[in-house]
């Protein structure tokens, strides 16, 4: 997904011939090479470079790099015209060296035409002389792909060299373990002393084991005895499971032994929930684009200011739409980034915006809920200090973005939402915010946007009147604008094909963001026009509390856990809150069969993208129930959900950054990217990764998790976007969770 000016023939005609020439490469067939003079023995034909100074030495093509440019692509060396065959493994190798040593190469196989999709790409750190090779599968066809070692964004100069390039294709996928370590599967972090306590045995054992709960001082202080659970779907795996819920004092340093293996360490106690509440929060200051991020609020994380007009980027004061869709330009500054890329979408910005302001509102509402814990001060914010709480603050950033992407009036689909603002191309990574110098442009509103907005907005009005009342009033003004356009054009969707250099987020039914905005703007307003709307909506009485749960794309329990939550005079509220508790139930019922002990149980056992997050949805609706009702049976089977996410699961790792002795921490992020680049650094603490997806849509992953099942569809590699992301949505969903978990004392 980076763009490449390279090949400078072009051969659409010739190309499209060849496609249709390809020979049939069937499973098992020879390994054919498809580049062509990998070796430079005589000459450097038919390579092309780029930007560096090139020649043959001992057999090697050597490249003097210019220093001081800023992407790697500025300066490469490649071969286009190479034949690929979708589902078709390749083992990609080559010799490279780097002088002085430490330099990076990027070395891609991708697409040799605009928009130059990357299909596969590496970035190792070169040595004076080095050997490497990558397995990975051919996502699609084609006659026109490109190798090329991308060697730009060096402040110096310095040498390149490349010897035996090979791109063989039909060679076995490679068959990746993981390594999952002790068979015995605990939350690495920590169980409540007062809360419930489970983990999951692997073992082919097929009667019950003992087990001992160990102290940090090797002291057994329980024991007990497994249950057998037999094959669990969720990991093709055989299992027990352990409840060693009777123990009930805190300390650190815990570990469970069962089947001759120890587990890895946890502690039992309350203080790591307080801490992630807060560092899940505190993600977002380093996402925020628009503003410098200060190096004395976040050691190590301190950036320059990104699309603030700043030369190479281009900006957000001022941008433009894509072409044919608008003839103004907007100042959508601000705001957080998506995830891992550099877009700004609206319906996920909504949800994600609203799942943050929810988890303060819920803490003025549920009987354990303690505002203060997310008040002014809390999370080392530039706005600290102005008697506003931090969570409101920060969440204040994105809403003032989310307000910047209206249609004006006096145009076209005046009071709509554009749909998102992004990049023209993909970007490669690394790349920080500041240094992206992609045309940014606006693409066309949508109904979904324009909800997620009225509904976000809506809210705001309401959490925001007593600490800034002309916002509030701003708020609630632009909600309006947006539910009444939203009428006028209810089926104006994204296009799903809209996915280059930025992600589509389409979404073509919107009755349930329609249901969300109204149910928002009836708590905030009590106006009949807003009940009467939700009344009326058929999914007021729907099961809206399905095996993927609540995402951007599906809205409507938003509503639902507003309506029952947030106290209001809508007829029928204790039908509500009843259907908030049965969609609890039936969450409930998903964890008690899983021998996992995770609320998630997809249809066919395929997991979704942002799994991990699905996961924490499901279990904000049971903590919901039990904010409700007071029943421990749902205040036990949210903190049982939280043990899955921190690592009581098949492949034993938290998946959130800096906690847990195994955790996630090379999540796909262009900032975040310490493994590509040793001076950037990792996520913060507290960042989530998006979790197993079944689909696995990016190379990498492909390479590695053929066939992979349910909870092992994951690997903990920047490369791998499709189960490794970290994005905003996820992130509140971690927020929200933790910060119930934290107030369960
Ligand atoms: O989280 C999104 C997921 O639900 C979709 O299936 C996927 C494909 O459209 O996109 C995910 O969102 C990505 C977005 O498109 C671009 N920024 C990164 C997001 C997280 O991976």
């Amino acid at each position: 997904m980076n763009r490449r000016r390279t090949a400078l023939l072009s051969l659409a005609a010739l190309l499209g011939a060849a496609l249709t020439a390809l020979p049939a490469q069937q499973a098992g067939a020879d390994e054919t090479e498809q580049v062509r003079n990998g070796t430079f023995d005589t000459t450097a034909d038919p390579w092309w470079t780029s930007n560096v100074t090139a020649g043959l030495t001992d057999g090697r093509l050597c490249a003097d790099v210019p220093g001081g440019t800023v992407n790697r692509w500025d300066s490469a060396v490649g071969q286009n015209d190479i034949t690929l065959l979708k589902g078709t493994t390749y083992r990609f190798s080559f010799s490279a060296s780097g002088v002085p040593e430490g330099h990076v190469v990027r070395a891609v196989v991708g697409l040799g035409a605009a928009p130059y999709d990357t299909w596969y790409e590496a970035t190792p750190v070169l040595s004076p002389s080095g050997s490497y090779a990558y397995t990975f599968t051919a996502p699609v066809d084609s006659a026109q792909g490109q190798v090329a070692f991308q060697v730009g964004g060096s402040a110096d100069p310095w040498r390149f060299c490349l010897d035996d390039v090979s791109l063989l294709g039909g060679v076995p996928p490679e068959v990746y373990e993981p390594d999952t370590g002790p068979r015995v599967r605990v939350n690495q972090v920590a169980y409540l002393p007062g809360g419930p306590k489970n983990a999951t045995l692997v073992t082919d054992a097929a009667g019950r084991l003992p087990w001992r709960l160990r102290n940090a001082a090797g002291t057994t202080v329980a024991k007990g005895w497994s249950v057998p659970r037999g094959l669990d779907a969720s990991s093709g795996q055989r299992v027990h499971s352990i409840d060693f819920g009777a123990f009930r004092k805190g300390g650190t340093g815990f570990t469970l032994v069962a089947d001759g293996e120890t587990s890895r360490p946890f502690d039992i106690g309350t203080a790591a929930y307080r801490r992630l509440r807060v560092d899940a929060a505190k993600y977002y200051y380093t996402q925020r684009s628009g503003i410098a991020i200060r190096d004395d609020l976040r050691p190590g994380y301190g950036r320059a200011a990104g699309h603030v007009g700043v030369a190479p980027n281009q900006g957000d004061a001022s941008v433009p739409c894509r072409p044919g869709v608008c003839d103004y330009t907007l100042d959508v500054s601000g705001g957080w980034y998506d995830a891992g890329d550099h877009g700004k979408y609206v319906v996920n910005g909504g949800i994600a915006v609203w799942e943050l302001m929810s988890t303060y509102e819920r803490s003025l509402h549920a009987r354990t809920g303690h505002p203060a814990a997310l008040g002014d001060g809390t999370l080392a914010l530039p706005e600290s200090g102005n008697r506003t709480p931090d969570i409101l603050d920060e969440a204040r950033w994105e809403l003032d973005f989310l307000l910047r992407m209206q249609v004006p009036a006096g145009q076209p689909l005046a009071g709509m939402a554009h749909h998102k603002v992004h990049d023209e191309q993909w970007t490669g990574l690394p790349l920080l915010p500041d240094d992206d110098p992609q045309k940014r442009e606006l693409h066309p509103p949508t109904t979904t946007a324009t909800l997620n907005l009225a509904a976000a907005a809506a809210q705001a009005a309401r959490l925001y009147k007593p600490y800034d009342k002309a916002f509030a009033a701003k708020a609630l003004k632009a909600a309006r604008t947006a539910w009444t356009a939203a009428v006028a054009h209810p089926k104006v969707y994204a296009d799903p094909a809209d996915a280059t250099g930025g992600g589509a987020y389409n979404d073509d039914d919107a009755t349930d963001e329609f249901y969300w905005a109204a149910a928002e703007l009836y708590l905030t307003t009590g106006e009949k026009q807003y009940a009467d709307f939700v009344a009326g909506s058929p999914v007021h009485t729907a099961d809206v509390f399905v095996p993927y749960g609540f995402d951007w794309s599906r809205t409507a329990a938003a509503g639902r856990l507003d309506l029952a939550l947030v106290p209001s005079k809508l007829p029928g509220r204790d039908k509500v809150r009843r259907s908030v508790v049965r969609g609890a139930d039936t969450y409930l019922a998903a964890l008690a069969a899983q021998p996992y002990g995770m609320p998630y149980a997809p249809d066919g056992n395929r997991y979704d993208w942002g799994s991990s997050h699905q996961v924490l949805n499901n279990a904000v609706v049971i903590a919901t129930a039990y904010d409700l009702t007071g029943a421990s049976k749902y205040r036990d089977g949210a903190l049982e959900s939280m043990d899955y996410v921190l690592g009581r699961n098949a492949l034993n790792i938290s998946y959130v950054t800096g906690y847990g002795e195994v955790n996630s921490h090379r999540q796909h992020s262009r900032w975040y990217a310490h493994q590509l680049d040793p001076s950037l650094p990792d996520p913060p603490a507290g960042t989530l990764a998006g979790g197993p997806n079944s689909s696995i849509q990016d190379p990498f992953a492909q390479g590695k998790l053929q066939g992979c099942v349910g909870q092992f569809c994951y690997i903990d590699d920047i490369q791998s976007w499709s189960t490794n992301e970290t994005a905003i949505n996820w992130n509140a969903a971690l927020a929200r969770m933790a910060s119930f978990v934290a107030d369960q004392q």
